[in-house]
């Protein structure tokens, strides 16, 4: 919080869930949640000791103004402007390609410390919405169930994280829509990507959607749609061919697999990996998923597996699928890891060749 008069000039924040920009205020009020009565309540911090103040903004919020007046009403973090350059991901993909499980694999093990390896630690910024997404996902993933699909019209940041790392703090906020939404034509639905600076497309093999197709058809919607929304070129990015258990037995996915998750940044391995990706998409008739690799000047492409193996009916409870032998994400982290050695959070030699040509 900058005090009011204090000669510093207005700060300027991209709101990560409207998309707007605005000036950020710094008056003493901020809001606090009150989970017992699930509601946001003002509090004046002016009134409290320094060291008080400090500890309050930690847990503070600030109602965004959204001066286009096109979402509903949402909180920010109230220490979200004090880091510079945030990152907001996206994951773009067709329906049912396997967004959320891959987010909540990769959002699980970044808690887990997953990230440590390449010197970067991670805390929950939001602390609302992190354990809504942890109860909501992280949970039920681990107790082996299969997550539903994600609702139309849910345009709202999944979790936002303070990653600390050799590049410095960098708050990440990350964005899981419907695929349903992400195929609309309606300019609200995927309003989110004005605000992304990064993007994961998710691929799935073999899935038919909704239509009868497979997702391995020629065409990608989804991808398509997001391409015509991301005129950047520069903006980072990484292709994730999820569910990819189930090539586990066939080359070059099989190799790839084996491996299990990395314990280093190595930029000529991704490389590699990329190619094998590609040419697998190539052979497979995804052409069209391997688009982002062609407009982007920075792109990467991985083989992951977010659970492992497919889920079936719970004997249980048949309206609900889950993973039998529990769920096993493999390789999940490294299209995270890419997107951030991209971005500068991973710093070095290595991190600086990750996705070039
Ligand atoms: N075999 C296998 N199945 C997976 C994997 N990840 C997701 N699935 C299955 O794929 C289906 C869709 O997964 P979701 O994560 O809900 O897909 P989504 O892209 O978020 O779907 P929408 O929210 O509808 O756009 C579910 O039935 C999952 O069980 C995986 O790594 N391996
Ligand atoms: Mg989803
Ligand atoms: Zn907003």
């Amino acid at each position: 919080m900058t005090p009011p008069g204090s000669g510093q000039p207005p700060r300027y924040v991209r709101c990560p869930v409207c998309a707007d920009e605005f000036v950020w205020p710094e008056d003493p009020f901020i809001s606090l949640y009150d989970e017992m009565n699930d509601r946001y309540e003002v509090d004046d911090l002016s009134k409290l000791p320094p060291a008080k103040a400090i500890n309050r903004l930690r847990k503070g919020y600030r109602k965004c103004p959204n001066p286009s007046r096109d979402t509903a009403a949402h909180y920010l973090p109230a220490t979200y402007a004090d880091y510079r350059n945030p990152l907001v991901i996206g994951l773009v993909g067709a329906p049912i390609s396997g967004k959320t499980h891959l987010l909540t694999a990769m959002i699980r093990q970044v808690y887990l410390n997953g990230l440590s390896r390449y010197g970067v630690t991670a805390t929950a910024l939001d602390f609302q919405r992190h354990k809504h997404f942890h109860d909501q996902f992280i949970v039920p993933l681990e107790r082996g169930e299969a997550l539903p699909g994600t609702g139309t019209g849910l345009i709202e940041a999944a979790d936002i994280l303070l990653l600390r790392g050799p590049g410095g703090l960098r708050p990440v906020t990350f964005f899981d829509v419907a695929g349903e939404d992400l195929e609309s034509i309606a300019p609200r639905a995927n309003r989110f990507l004005i605000a992304t600076n990064a993007v994961i497309f998710v691929h799935a093999p073999e899935d038919p959607l909704e239509t009868g197709q497979s997702s391995t058809a020629t065409e990608n919607r989804a991808f398509q749609m997001a391409l015509g929304q991301l005129p950047d070129s520069r903006l980072p990015v990484a292709i994730a061919v999820t569910k990819s258990d189930r090539l586990r037995h066939a080359p070059p996915a099989d190799h790839w697999l084996h491996r299990g998750d990395e314990h280093d940044l190595n930029a000529a391995r991704m490389h590699a990996e990329s190619r094998d990706v590609y040419a697998y998409l190539q052979h497979s008739g995804a052409g069209a998923s391997s688009r982002p690799f062609d407009e982007f000047t920075r792109c990467t492409l991985h083989f992951v597996s977010a659970s492992g193996a497919d889920a079936v009916p719970n004997p249980d409870d048949p309206t609900k699928n889950h993973y039998p032998r529990g769920f096993r994400s493999i390789r999940v982290l490294e299209p995270l890891v890419s997107i951030l050695a991209m971005t500068g959070v991973i710093t070095g030699a290595e991190a600086e060749k990750v996705g070039l040509p």
